[in-house]
């Protein structure tokens, strides 16, 4: 029995980078925990001497890992700890983790869904809403002091336009039940029609774009949905149309949407998801066609408190009883099966 936490696994926490300070302290409060050296930004970080030397000092030691969307846990890491048996996921996407190869060894997995989608819908609107006002222009056109010299040009309604939301999950339907109100038209593309939902169903991601003028993204990212916003999507929406991404930067062809604004063949972005976070394409720096954001969806102070609540209650829930709270959906019908080895 571990005295601190009150449960009966015991063995070392592994904080794999980068997570916020606040659940660093959490963990560091109730758990042995330790912090994967290397950044995780560097390509090259798999052959780390600093984290090849505290693996096989530490590696034997660790039963969980902690970590958040940008914290990579691939193959090589998960081998590298024969105890493991829970990667506890800041985050409800969890593309950072090769769950194939933790799911094969009986590791358990968990994400944290539900207590962000009203975060992370607000964002969605938010940026949906600046870019159509161009509220961030409108900013600099006052400070610049221009106004005494003008007007500043009219913008686009969001109010009974037509939205298309490719996702229409959780985080989805949070986003549509807000476009409601705003007496927005609503359709939606997910690999199958939603059950009850009234909303217009569109057979593929390209007829979706076809008939909106703002497209919201929300699917989760991986190989399953990487490039699914192509130069074919793109050119769906049109001239006139707005891309809205806060899903993952993988979802979206970059540089199709690069090319796409540069030639006028899509009106405008707005995006707080990128393919290499924090790296942002410099031909998108210059635009004022576009908002950018730094992966802000989730990031309030009272989402970020509800999700380091769920991330550690999965970790005390395993620790203690090896079942979790909020185990991702690919985890077998007895989630919660990972085990000490
Ligand atoms: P969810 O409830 O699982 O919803 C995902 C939706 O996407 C489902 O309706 C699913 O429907 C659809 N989908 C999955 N694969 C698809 C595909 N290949 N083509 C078309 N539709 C597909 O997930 P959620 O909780 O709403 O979260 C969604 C994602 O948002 C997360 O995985 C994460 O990547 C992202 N996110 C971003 C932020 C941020 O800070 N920007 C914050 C939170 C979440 P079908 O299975 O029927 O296709
Ligand atoms: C991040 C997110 O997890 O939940 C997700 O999938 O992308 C965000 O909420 C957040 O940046 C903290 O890790």
């Amino acid at each position: 029995m571990n005295a601190r936490t009150g449960t009966t696994r015991t063995g070392t926490v592994l904080r794999v980078p980068p997570i916020s300070p606040e659940l660093h302290a959490a963990t560091g409060e109730r758990y042995d925990a330790l912090d994967l050296p290397g950044d995780p930004g560097d390509p090259g970080v798999a052959d780390d001497p600093a984290r090849a030397a505290f693996l096989a000092e530490h590696g034997g030691d660790v039963v969980a890992i902690v970590c958040s969307n940008l914290s990579p846990v691939p193959a090589s890491l998960i081998e590298a700890l024969p105890r493991l048996g829970v990667i506890a996921n800041h985050g409800v996407g969890y593309d950072n983790v090769d769950v194939d190869v933790a799911l094969a060894r009986g590791i358990a997995v968990s994400h944290t869904p539900d207590v962000l989608d009203d975060a992370v819908a607000e964002t969605a609107l938010a940026l949906l809403l600046a870019a159509r006002r161009r509220i961030v222009t409108a900013d600099l056109f006052v400070r610049d002091g221009a106004w005494s010299k003008g007007a500043f040009p009219l913008t686009d309604q969001v109010s009974g336009s037509r939205v298309g939301i490719l996702g229409l999950g959780r985080i989805g339907r949070a986003v549509a039940r807000r476009l409601e109100a705003f007496g927005c038209a609503i359709s939606y593309h997910n690999r199958r029609p939603v059950p009850g939902v009234d909303y217009a169903y569109a057979a593929s991601p390209a007829e979706l774009a076809a008939g909106v003028d703002n497209l919201i993204v929300i699917v989760p990212g991986g190989p399953g949905t990487e490039g699914l916003v192509d130069a074919a999507v793109l050119d769906a929406l049109g001239p006139r149309g707005l891309l809205v991404n806060v899903a993952r930067g993988s979802v979206v062809d970059e540089d199709a949407l690069v090319a796409a604004l540069q030639e006028g063949r899509l009106g405008g972005a707005a995006l707080d998801v990128f393919a290499r976070e924090p790296e942002v394409p410099a031909a998108l720096l210059v635009r004022d066609d576009v908002v950018l954001a730094p992966h802000v969806g989730s990031a309030t102070h009272e989402t970020r408190a509800a999700m380091r609540r769920l991330t550690l209650d999965n970790l005390d829930d395993w620790l203690a009883t090896g079942t979790l709270r909020t185990p991702i959906p690919e985890m077998s019908a007895s989630p919660g099966e990972g085990g000490e080895r």
